[in-house]
């Protein structure tokens, strides 16, 4: 084992209050694709023809069938020992732990990840909501696939879709055509008031949830000796700014990722583990989690 590797257990071992921050990287062991980097979702699709409030008003079948297809790959994927190591440290007694996922794919939780310790800061593919705003809606754990007809194997298209850019080398085309046009009153309707029904996701330009973020202000407030950083490019605001408000308040920081600037970690507070969060993970929380 790698000296840092033993220093850090060392430090783990008088950690009372930690923080784990994930990202799309956490889920990469599971088959799922990160959104930047080569082979990232948003380098086939550009990310503001799907992921905005505008993007689901202006072609609800498209982003649908991006939702349905995100949907139908996280269905058919497994939590992976990552997934696994935080919920064992979430069952800790003797440790105050949160994790703060910006992944929308519902594998922390079906890892068996303590729920009051677990914050979705960007909502779940398996959320749904009303879009009327006079309606409040709201499908928890909802894990129907296909949602309706018309959606039916439009992910096989996706697949293809991507397959072939990746082929075609139209990394960033400028626009998405959909895998096939979608009536509007062939999408996810609100059983309430027959209104279009969107994902529970937080999409680019929306808040996030004011109460999720209060309840971490207030765990990070309190003290944090180590936040874990994993499988995230912290690139997303608000998520990315909690690294620095540790730091600030004298805790130390540790980065799991396949892709590690040695000058990123630039003073010894910061430890870098290089590699699959999967199989870091398990090995870095070993003292803590291992009965
Ligand atoms: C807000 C849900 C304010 C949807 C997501 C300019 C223009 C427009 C907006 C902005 C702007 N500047 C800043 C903003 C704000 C914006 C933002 O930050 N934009 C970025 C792109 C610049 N933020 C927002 O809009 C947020 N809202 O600020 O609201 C507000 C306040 C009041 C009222 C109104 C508004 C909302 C952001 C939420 C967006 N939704 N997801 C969906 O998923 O479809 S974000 C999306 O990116 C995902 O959630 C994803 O998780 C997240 C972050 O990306 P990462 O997880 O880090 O993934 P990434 O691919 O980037 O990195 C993967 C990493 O893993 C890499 O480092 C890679 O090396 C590593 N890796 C790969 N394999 C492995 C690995 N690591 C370990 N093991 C491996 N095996
Ligand atoms: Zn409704």
């Amino acid at each position: 084992m790698n000296k840092s590797m033993i220093e850090f257990h060392e430090y783990l071992k008088s950690c009372k209050r930690i923080v784990a921050l994930c990202g799309a990287g956490l889920s990469v062991s599971s088959g799922l694709p990160t959104f930047r980097g080569s082979q990232g979702l948003w380098k086939n699709f550009n990310m503001i023809d799907l992921a905005t409030p505008d993007a689901f008003y202006i072609d609800p079948g498209l982003v649908w069938q991006f939702y349905s297809w995100r949907r139908y790959q996280a269905l058919h994927s497994q939590p992976n020992n990552g997934h696994k190591a935080l919920a064992k440290l979430s069952k800790l007694e003797n440790i105050d732990f949160i994790t703060i996922t910006q992944n929308v794919d519902g594998l922390s939780i079906r890892s068996n990840h303590d729920k009051s310790k677990l914050y979705e800061i960007h909502g779940s593919l398996f959320e749904l909501k009303c879009t009327s705003f006079t309606c409040n809606y709201k499908d928890h754990n909802n894990f129907k696939h296909p949602l309706t007809n018309a959606l039916k194997e439009t992910e096989e298209e996706f697949e293809n879709v991507r397959k072939r850019r990746f082929q075609e080398d139209q990394l960033n085309s400028p626009q998405f055509n959909p895998v096939k046009e979608i009536n509007e009153d062939e999408l996810p309707r609100c059983p309430i008031c027959n209104d279009l029904l969107r994902p529970g996701v937080v999409w680019f330009g929306e808040s996030l949830s004011l109460s999720i973020l209060n309840q971490i202000d207030n765990f990070i407030e309190q003290s944090v000796d180590l936040i874990l950083v994993v499988g995230t490019s912290g690139t997303v605001y608000p998520a990315n700014s909690y690294v620095d408000r540790v730091i600030h308040q004298g805790g130390k920081v540790a980065i799991f990722n396949t892709d590690i600037e040695e000058s990123s970690l630039k003073d010894n507070e910061i430890w870098g583990f290089k590699g699959d969060a999967a199989e870091l993970l398990p090995i870095a929380l070993k003292p803590l989690i291992d009965e």
